[in-house]
């Protein structure tokens, strides 16, 4: 067991949750957007919020974009604030859903020149990736179908194929291109991107540094996700998570708040395959939306919620399960995996971060700093940074 806590430590402390800037600006639902004081007025602010969420727990040094929401003149001058604020920037994630243009789609549009449009938007971010330093380059797409005979489903998919290809034509040598699927909304009857086979597909047809990003949010209910997380893994193709949790639909709630159980077996799959380590190429991020909770609490929060997740999973006594499961102990096996989800990791991570210097409970430390009444007292009038509204 020491050997497993000292293994837990070393692999806990190397650990990274990225941030999406939009987690930081008012958000809401079609119903309504409730504001909060003191949210940023601008990128810079947000880069701000997010730092200090990695100033509390240590463990959230990035910051993804959203482009055109995280529009700025100069984004030369947004990374060197990142920089001077202790994080830097993550992926960007591109933007297709947003203008008049896309009603009927971006890659997979039937009019060629809005699919042209929608192919420079991408080179464009990818622009602001090499201004930035990122590497990661973020495609969710929008489109889809309301109507059964709407338009031609394999049509789309050879554009989809045609406009991703140029895009990663695109990139530069150290730079990926992640492709993210949904199973529904906002599109009813057919999304272009529904599932990840279909992710897959395209990402094998692109080339070596195209992989699949799963949003644990984005699943009919009842999918295993772990066993998707185990396919694209075998695969070598899962680049990337966005973290969130939902009880209905694409609900974007705290990650681990749903269901903090599928949010272990998930990081077990993860363990089990080392795939954790920063050397895996699997960049986990959070893709959340605060609508009526404080936001840096509630990021503070999601990244707790990881690493507890992850902190049980490392608790897994890997020999030990894998005798069972070799020797068909059907109820010892999964004996195996429980004592590890029912250990209360809290203990081990609070030394773990005074181990580093940093706070026992991030949440608590925040919250006495007073940064956000200091924010609700000097920043008047915050930016709509919403997805949902
Ligand atoms: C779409 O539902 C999504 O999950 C995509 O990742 C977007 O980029 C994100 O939400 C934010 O809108
Ligand atoms: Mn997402
Ligand atoms: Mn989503």
């Amino acid at each position: 067991m020491t050997d497993l806590r000292d293994e837990a430590l070393a692999a806990l402390a190397q650990q990274t949750i990225e941030l999406p800037s939009w987690a930081f600006g008012n958000s809401g639902t079609r119903f309504k957007v409730f504001s909060t004081p003191g949210v940023p007025r601008d990128p810079f602010e947000k880069v701000s919020d997010a730092a200090q969420v990695h100033r509390h727990t240590g463990a959230a040094p990035r910051v993804s974009l959203h482009i055109p929401w995280d529009l700025v003149d100069d984004y030369g001058k947004l990374a060197a604030h990142a920089a001077d604020e202790g994080v830097t920037i993550g992926a960007v994630n591109s933007n297709v859903f947003q203008d008049d243009d896309y009603r009927l789609g971006s890659l997979c549009n039937p009019d060629a020149r809005i699919r042209a449009k929608a192919v420079a938007h991408h080179l464009a971010c990818i622009d602001v990736m090499r201004q930035t330093g990122s590497t990661d380059l973020k495609i969710w797409l929008a489109d889809g179908l309301n109507y059964p005979g709407q338009d031609d489903l394999r049509a789309r998919q050879d554009r989809l194929a045609e406009g991703l290809a140029q895009v990663y034509a695109g990139l530069d040598a150290d730079m990926r291109l992640l492709l993210e699927y949904k199973f529904f909304e906002p599109a009813f009857y057919a999304t272009d991107v529904p599932d990840w086979g279909t992710s897959l597909l395209h990402c094998l047809a692109l080339g070596e540094r195209a992989s699949v990003v799963l949003d644990t949010g984005h699943h009919a209910p009842g999918t295993n996700i772990e066993f998707v997380v185990a396919q694209l893994l075998r695969a070598g193709r899962l680049g990337a998570f966005d973290f969130n949790s939902r009880f209905y639909a694409d609900d974007d709630l705290i990650v681990g708040a749903a269901d903090p159980f599928q949010l272990f077996r998930i990081m077990s799959e993860i363990v089990g395959a080392g795939a954790h380590l920063p050397t895996s190429g699997v960049n986990f991020m959070l893709d959340q939306c605060h609508n009526i909770e404080p936001k840096i609490p509630g990021q503070i929060r999601s990244v707790m919620n990881v690493q507890e997740a992850t902190a049980k999973a490392l608790l897994v006594d890997r020999e030990a399960l894998a005798e069972a499961q070799t020797s068909g102990d059907v109820l010892g096996a999964n004996g195996v995996l429980m004592d590890a989800y029912n250990t209360d990791v809290r203990g081990l991570l609070a030394d773990l971060r005074e181990s580093q210097g940093l706070p026992r409970d991030p949440y608590a430390a925040f919250a006495a700093t007073g940064y956000l009444d200091r924010i609700a007292a000097e920043r008047i009038g915050g930016a709509q940074a919403s997805w949902g509204a």
